[in-house]
């Protein structure tokens, strides 16, 4: 999709409406201690300041597997986030999203087109990627805050390619199919929505579990339940999730194969990088993930 079309007519514009949903989450306080949040919200807020060429924001996404049993499993052991299984996505994507981009650019180039210059964003970047992926066309953001593809659901990982020239494409936003469903808003074990497409991150289970430092208090070490790194509820109860069709991205458990209280107990600290190299659960450091551990394995026996 073409920066200039979206962010056209500035406050009338259709970015300028996500921008606003931002500021006015950040302002609620619902970044909680997420303070690159705050840092970048101007860069947020126009994707040339964070590549100067932009002309367009070349969007992807990625499905992986809704298939892992998730809260529904009846084992009674650890649970982690469906997006954490196989390699980190973050290397990956951005690989998958070089590759075909320089790909394409040799074959502009033979046909005498002008070089293409791009900066990939993959999570990490201060980019609104819901926002551009709906903008795009990808998907709708659903009451669970999480941009869904109609037919592929919402288990997809985004990332962007910040072009150097226009694709003569303007925002084409698709319709909002939620409806009357409020299934994800009803689901959440921690009350963590305001309401739809408002989520309290203080309270979500997935920032509890993966971006908050330090202690949890005794409330929020209750709220994780068996969430040892993530938690997928919201997106399990939304039937746009339900469908098995789609191209699964092959994706060994890999680090989160170690899924028994016992083994995870016993675990050493040198082990655990071993486990947790090379996939996005490396981001979760050692007194993060045996703190979550420690009141999960609590919640699992009480
Ligand atoms: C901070 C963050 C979090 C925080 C806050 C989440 C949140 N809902 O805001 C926490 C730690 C809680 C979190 C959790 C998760 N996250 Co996260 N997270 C991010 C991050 C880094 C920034 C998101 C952000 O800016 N949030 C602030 C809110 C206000 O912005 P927003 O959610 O993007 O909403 C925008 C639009 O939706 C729009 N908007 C909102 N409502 C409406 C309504 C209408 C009508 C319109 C038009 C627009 C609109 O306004 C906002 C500004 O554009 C992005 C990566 C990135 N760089 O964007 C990943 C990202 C959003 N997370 C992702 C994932 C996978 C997750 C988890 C599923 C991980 C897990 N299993 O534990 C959970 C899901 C929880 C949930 N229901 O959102 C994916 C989402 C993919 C998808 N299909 O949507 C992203 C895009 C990372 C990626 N590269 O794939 N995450
Ligand atoms: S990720 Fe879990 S805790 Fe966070 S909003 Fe969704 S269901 Fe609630
Ligand atoms: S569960 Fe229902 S309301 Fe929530 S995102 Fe899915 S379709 Fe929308």
């Amino acid at each position: 999709v073409d920066v200039e079309p979206a962010l056209a007519g500035g406050d009338a514009s259709p970015y300028a409406d996500h921008v606003r949903r931002y500021e006015s989450w950040l302002a609620g306080g619902r970044a909680g201690a997420m303070e690159y949040l705050v840092r970048g919200r101007d860069r947020r807020a126009d994707p040339r300041i964070v590549f100067p060429a932009a002309r367009s924001v070349f969007c992807v996404a990625m499905p992986y597997s809704a298939a892992p049993a998730g809260s529904n499993d009846p084992s009674g052991g650890p649970l982690y986030a469906r997006y954490l299984r196989g390699r980190d996505y973050h290397l990956e994507l951005k690989e998958r999203l070089d590759r075909a981009l320089a790909a394409a650019d040799a074959e502009w180039r033979a046909r005498g087109g002008a070089p293409l210059a791009w900066k990939t964003c993959v999570d990490t970047s201060a980019v609104l990627e819901r926002a551009w992926a709906s903008l795009a066309g990808l998907g709708w953001i659903g009451k669970n805050t999480m941009l869904i593809h109609p037919k592929l659901g919402s288990y997809l990982l985004l990332a962007e390619a910040l072009l150097d020239q226009p694709t003569g494409r303007g925002p084409a936003p698709l319709k909002d199919y939620c409806g009357n469903c409020r299934r994800c808003l009803d689901s959440c074990p921690a009350g963590a929505f305001d309401g739809p497409r408002v989520l309290d991150s203080r309270r979500c289970i997935s920032y509890l579990t993966l971006e908050k430092r330090g202690s949890l208090e005794p409330a929020e070490r209750r709220a994780i339940g068996r969430w040892v790194a993530g938690c997928d509820v919201c997106q399990e109860a939304c039937p746009f999730n339900t469908k098995p069709a789609r191209e699964e991205r092959p994706a060994p458990d890999g680090a989160v194969a170690l899924n028994d209280w016992a083994g995870l107990l016993n675990e050493t600290e040198e082990e655990y990088k071993v486990r947790v190299g090379g996939s996005a659960l490396k981001r979760v450091k050692w007194d993060q993930f045996r703190r979550n551990l420690l009141a999960a394995s609590e919640n699992a026996s009480s």
